[in-house]
This record gives C-alpha cells, sequence and structure tokens, in this order.
C-alpha cells in the first residue's frame, strides 16, 4: 500500500503546549521505515500548515484560536481528499482539532467512492461540544460534534458538504464525557462504548459489531487515534491523562482487528505531547501500534474466512 505521511502541528486546540512536536517525534520513533519493513510505500510531505490566518471572535468567550483552527481545517479538509485518492494518508498531530478537518475531506473521498465513511474514535473522551457549549474553549473538544454535522458552528466554520452520519460512528476508550456531550449523546445515534463496555464485552466483541457493519456497507473507515485512549502508564505523553485507559494488549489486539479488515483507509494520529514523554517511549508505542495496524504480526495465521 502507499502511505502518505501528512505532518500536522496544531497545538493551540489542546488545553497544554506541545502538540507542535507530535509530528516530529513520530517520525523520530521511525514510522516510516516502520512501515516501509511492512512492504508498504512511503511519501512523507512533511509538515502542512495554513498560510493565512486572520483572528475570529467567538460570542462564547472562552473559545480560543478560532481564526486558526478554521485555517487548519480549511487546509486539512483539502489534504485529506487529495491524499486519499490511491493512498493511505496518515494525519500526525497535532491535537485533536485536526480531525475537524481530517474527517470531511475524507467524507467528500468516500462520497466521490461512492462509499460510505465509518469513524472509529479511539479516545477518552468524546469530543462532543460545539462551540457553544465548550466550557474550556479547547477546541480539540469539539471536531465530532463538527463533522456530524451539529449546530453550533455556523458562521464560524466551514459549511459541511459530507457530514458523517451519526450513526456510521463508533468511539471505544471514553472515560471523560462533559455535562452538555453526555446530554447530545442521549440524542444521537452515536455509538459509544465506555472503558465498562470494555470490562464487560472486551474489545473483540464491540470491534468485531462494528467491523461487521461497514463490511456489509462496503464501507470506508477512517481510525481516529488519540493517545489519551491508552492509559497514562504505558502513555504519558497526553496534557491531561485520564486514569483506567486501554493496556498495550488491548490497543495492539485492535488494531490486528482493524489490519485483519483491510477496511482501513485513512488515518489521524493525535494529542502525542513529546515535551511531557518519558525518553520517546509514548512515541515508540505509537509507532508499533501504527505497524500492527498496518500488518505486523507475532506469527502467520490463516487468513479470515470471506
Ligand atoms: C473536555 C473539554 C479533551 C483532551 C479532549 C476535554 C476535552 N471535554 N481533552 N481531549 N485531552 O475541555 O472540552
Ligand atoms: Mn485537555
Ligand atoms: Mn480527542
Ligand atoms: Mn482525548
Amino acid at each position: 500500500m502507499e502511505c502518505t505521511l501528512i505532518g500536522a502541528p496544531l497545538q493551540v486546540g489542546a488545553g497544554h503546549l506541545g502538540c507542535e512536536m507530535g509530528p516530529s517525534a513520530l517520525r523520530i520513533a521511525g514510522l516510516a521505515a516502520a512501515l516501509e519493513e511492512l512492504g508498504h510505500r512511503v511519501r512523507d510531505i512533511g509538515n502542512q500548515g495554513p498560510k493565512l490566518v486572520s483572528a475570529i471572535a467567538h460570542p462564547n468567550t472562552s473559545v480560543h484560536h478560532l481564526g486558526e483552527t478554521v485555517a487548519w481545517i480549511k487546509m486539512l479538509s483539502t489534504a485529506a481528499y487529495e491524499h486519499s485518492n490511491n493512498s493511505m494518508p496518515i494525519f500526525l498531530g497535532g491535537d485533536h482539532t485536526i480531525s475537524a478537518g481530517t474527517v470531511p475531506g475524507i467524507a467528500r473521498r468516500a462520497s466521490e467512492n461512492g462509499r460510505p465513511l465509518f469513524v472509529l474514535w479511539l479516545d477518552a473522551h468524546t469530543d462532543f461540544h460545539t462551540l457553544e457549549t465548550t466550557v474550556s474553549g479547547n477546541l480539540h473538544g469539539t471536531p465530532v460534534a463538527y463533522y456530524t454535522g451539529r449546530r453550533g458552528f455556523e458562521g464560524f466554520y466551514p459549511a459541511l458538504k459530507h457530514a458523517v452520519p451519526p450513526e456510521n460512528l463508533c468511539m471505544i476508550g471514553i472515560r471523560s464525557v462533559d455535562p452538555a456531550e453526555r446530554d447530545a449523546l442521549r440524542s444521537s445515534s452515536i455509538t459509544v462504548h465506555d472503558m465498562r463496555a470494555i470490562d464487560e464485552h472486551g474489545v473483540v466483541s464491540v470491534t468485531q459489531m462494528f467491523l461487521e457493519r461497514i463490511r456489509a456497507a462496503n464501507g470506508m473507515l477512517h481510525v481516529s487515534f488519540d493517545v489519551d485512549f491508552l492509559d497514562p502508564e504505558i502513555a504519558p505523553a497526553v496534557g491531561t491523562t485520564v486514569p483506567g485507559g486501554a493496556t498495550f494488549r488491548e490497543a495492539h489486539l485492535i488494531m490486528e482487528m482493524l489490519h485483519d479488515s483491510g477496511l482501513v483507509t485513512s488515518l489521524d494520529l493525535v494529542e502525542l505531547n513529546p515535551f511531557l514523554d518519558e525518553r520517546g517511549k509514548t512515541a515508540r508505542l505509537i509507532v508499533d501500534l501504527v505497524a500492527s495496524l498496518m500488518g505486523k504480526r507475532v506469527m502467520d495465521r490463516p487468513t479470515r474466512a470471506a
């Protein structure tokens, strides 16, 4: 497969600075070499960024860096569309705000291919705030609300031409939800598997259920991987640590299942804050997980029966 690495060093959407160094850390941890070792062709187009940024104020005065964010999501939406033709784009964040650009760009590609787009959201958080409900004003808490077409972005963000239907979205790893997000999720058809669901049913069952649906619909799958999906013990390089995250083995197992499904067409790697890492431990773990997603396995196994 041809993989295109796209650096997206946006950091102002998070509460802590440092995600700007995410793409560098992933490169230094050997992302390209790990993919090449698995037989993939890798094209790294370097770090991208918007050329023109103008300040935008919002009535919700906690919202910050709105102008910068809008410029980034416009740029990333175009990049996601352009690099998803005959290649698998891998977006190196940057904070999770980048998904407000990458997902709509991939959704446009899916629509052109005549296939529905599904999104797997691996995260401690649901990122389901609108510009009106966010309390922290950190826009990395908003991308899901935007790309599923919720109201509350009008006049600020680019109008969505290809929203992802909420029923095509599955979240796994959730363990930190604000009251306004919980209210909105109650009346949405997004599938949310919190950590309790993982404890009760295991990652295999929740992942398999979603993959079957995508296969039945001949869908494309975008995976959005927030580093805080993982337990902070194994992945300390995140701004706000939330205990009780996915284990090393759960995370690798999901990645291996995603690989075996053959359904993944694009990937975000977000919220890695190398300033908070311990000797590159988190960056290296993310590279290993991407390798599992892209075909690395311990032993050969029979391919899945059709
Ligand atoms: C909270 C907020 C958040 C990280 C997303 C948290 C948002 N819901 N934090 N990812 N690390 O501020 O809106
Ligand atoms: Mn945060
Ligand atoms: Mn997130
Ligand atoms: Mn998160």
